[in-house]
């Protein structure tokens, strides 16, 4: 169909107006709002981190590439709330206590939402206790950290130990990311997984749920 094919393009080039109104051409159309996230948008979103993997994307080209499929997200999430898309699971996530860099989680936080799970944002600086009473609150599986400093790395530690104090850490897959992140550190501190980027931080946290 061609319109989902100016959906797809529109978001790999990052051209947010051609994106929305091709999804909006596309429910005039009457096609099936999870057909315009799968074929549309989620498949161009996995080319953009294609892209990106193999070095032919570079972050601003994925953040307009996340901004224009954000916007159309925003178009459909109200007509597949009702429609046959179930969500994989809620992840909460924030930029760990001390820190204020967002725009890797931001993506990270956008590609796992187009990958369909439904996503709980704390923002920055976000204290253990506030990460503890997020997976409470909204019963979550899966809980994301960043953090981009040295200083704020600790911070995750300190978020499992109280994950654990609190008595939630089983229920909850750690994940953790953030350009000074490595697996090395996640062993070290019992995170459950690592992931570099936002298209590896959707296929690791399927991959967790058995679904890739
Ligand atoms: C932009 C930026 C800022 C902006 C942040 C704006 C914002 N809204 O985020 C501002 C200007 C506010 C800022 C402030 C500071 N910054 Co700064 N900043 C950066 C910079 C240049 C880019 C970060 C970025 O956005 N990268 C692009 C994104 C897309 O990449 P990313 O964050 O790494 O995210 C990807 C992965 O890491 C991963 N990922 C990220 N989070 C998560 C989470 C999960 C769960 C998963 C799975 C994956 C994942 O996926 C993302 C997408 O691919 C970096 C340099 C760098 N190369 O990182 C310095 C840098 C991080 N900053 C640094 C410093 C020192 C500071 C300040 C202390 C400066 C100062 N003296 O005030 C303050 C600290 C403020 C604070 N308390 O947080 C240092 C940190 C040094 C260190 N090793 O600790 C860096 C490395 C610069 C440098 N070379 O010195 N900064």
């Amino acid at each position: 169909m061609a319109v989902l094919e100016t959906i797809y393009q529109s978001v790999i080039d990052g051209n947010m107006n051609g994106a929305t109104s091709g999804v909006n051409a596309a429910l005039a159309e009457g096609i099936a709002p999870s057909e315009i996230l799968n074929k549309g948008l989620i498949a161009a979103m996995t080319e953009v981190g294609r892209l990106f993997e193999e070095g032919e994307y570079f972050v601003p080209e994925m953040l307009i590439a996340a901004r224009a499929m954000q916007a159309s997200v925003a178009i459909l999430k109200p007509k597949l709330k009702d429609a046959d898309v179930k969500p994989l699971g809620k992840v909460v996530i924030g930029t760990v206590k001390g820190d204020l860099h967002d725009i890797g989680k931001n993506l990270v936080a956008m590609m796992l939402e187009g990958t369909g799970f439904e996503i709980i944002d704390l923002g920055t600086d976000v204290t253990p206790e506030k990460f503890v009473d997020a997976i409470k609150t909204h019963d979550a599986g899966f809980v994301g950290m960043s953090a981009l400093l040295t200083t704020t790395m600790p911070s995750m530690k300190t978020t499992i130990e109280a994950l654990k104090a609190a008595g939630v850490r089983e229920r909850v897959k750690v994940m953790i990311g953030g350009a000074p992140i490595t697996q090395e550190y996640a062993n070290d501190i019992g995170a459950d997984l690592y992931a570099q980027d936002g298209p590896s931080a959707a296929r690791k946290a399927k991959q967790a749920l058995g679904l890739a």
